[in-house]
């Protein structure tokens, strides 16, 4: 597949912001930095990254618990969210929402989800309005396949189809919901399959090919955007770390553990050439984004915490 050498950089220095990311709020976390819970979507990139540099400033994205990377994909600023994991008021919500509640409506992220299956329903919702307002966008809402078995799944697609909403419902298939292993709770072998149903097209991609996210987004907001309609894209994909950070993961084979990272969409994307990017413009591009991303959390490490008086604050109108 080709690719411009300017999306080529583009994919591979968000890549890295992404897991860099990931991995300062581990180790934060770790260290008893970060309140709350935080789930990570570490083996996962290619499917955030890929999917949101198909889409254009005036699209929109739903998105869910596993958000750090669809929210830095669409332009959030690391900033911001560092603060909100660090809990300072200057994160997207003043510190109180969280890793799972981090929202930049101005770069059309509508918001991570703690509720599983609501971006789907938030999606067609935006999606609706977009058709309303005759606005020539559409709206890529990310899910997992746990969240493909919701009641709310079912309703959002089918209502999509009918209207013919400019929306693309992106499935991270990680081979996981919490601590069940797919076949334990999906009824077919492809969540794809299940556009059929709605009459819709469905499509499975390689989630560790960066190329292939990309292009199978491409061409299905190209067909929301132009009236088609929506389009169930699957990406087989692998979620390195626990459901939750600390998460002891006995459900996976200690065979697994040891090679869950196999599966690297980063190393994959420099295996496939990287489109023709040189070694040394890589590795710049790696430096660039790691110091972007540890500047950010330094930051936000050393904002001051909201004073404990602070805690009524916006509990109440007025
Ligand atoms: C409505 C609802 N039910 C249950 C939960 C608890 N819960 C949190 S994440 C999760 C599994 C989600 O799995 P999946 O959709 O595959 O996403 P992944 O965690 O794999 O990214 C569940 C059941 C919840 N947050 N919301």
């Amino acid at each position: 597949m080709t690719v411009s050498t300017e999306l080529a950089a583009r994919l591979y220095r968000l890549m890295w912001e992404v897991r860099t990311f990931e991995l300062i709020a581990a180790d934060r976390y770790r260290e008893g930095d970060l309140p709350g819970f935080i789930h990570l979507s570490l083996g996962q990139e290619a499917c955030a990254v890929g999917a949101c540099a198909a889409l254009g400033a005036g699209d929109f994205i739903t998105s869910t618990h596993r958000g750090h990377g669809h929210c830095l994909a669409k332009g959030a600023d690391p900033r911001l969210m560092m603060a909100e994991l660090f809990a300072k008021s200057a994160g997207y919500g003043k510190g109180r929402g969280g890793s799972m509640h981090i929202a930049d409506v101005a770069m059309g992220v509508l918001g991570a989800n703690g509720i599983v299956g609501q971006s789907l329903g938030l999606g067609t919702g935006a999606a609706l309005s977009l058709q309303i307002r005759k606005e020539p966008h559409c709206v890529v809402a990310f899910f997992g396949e746990g969240a493909s078995g919701t009641g709310i799944a079912h309703e959002a697609m089918n209502m999509a189809a009918i209207w013919k909403l400019p929306i693309v419902f992106f499935c991270e298939a990680n081979r996981y919901a919490e601590l069940s292993p797919y076949a334990v709770h999906v009824s077919v072998e492809r969540i794809a399959d299940r556009a059929a149903a709605y009459g819709f097209p469905g499509v499975t991609v390689d989630g560790e090919d960066v190329l292939a996210v990309h292009a199978a987004v491409t061409e299905a907001a190209e067909r929301a955007r132009a009236g088609g309609g929506p389009t169930l894209i699957e990406a087989r994909t692998y979620r390195w770390h626990g459901h939750y950070e600390g998460d002891p993961q006995v459900y996976k084979t200690q065979a697994e553990r040891d090679t869950g990272t196999d599966f690297d969409p980063i190393l994959r994307f420099e295996r496939q050439g990287a489109g023709g990017l040189p070694a040394d413009a890589l590795s710049g591009l790696r430096v660039e984004a790691e110091a972007r991303i540890r500047e950010a959390a330094e930051w936000a490490a050393g904002l001051q915490s909201p004073p404990a008086s602070a805690i009524g604050e916006d509990v109440y109108a007025g």
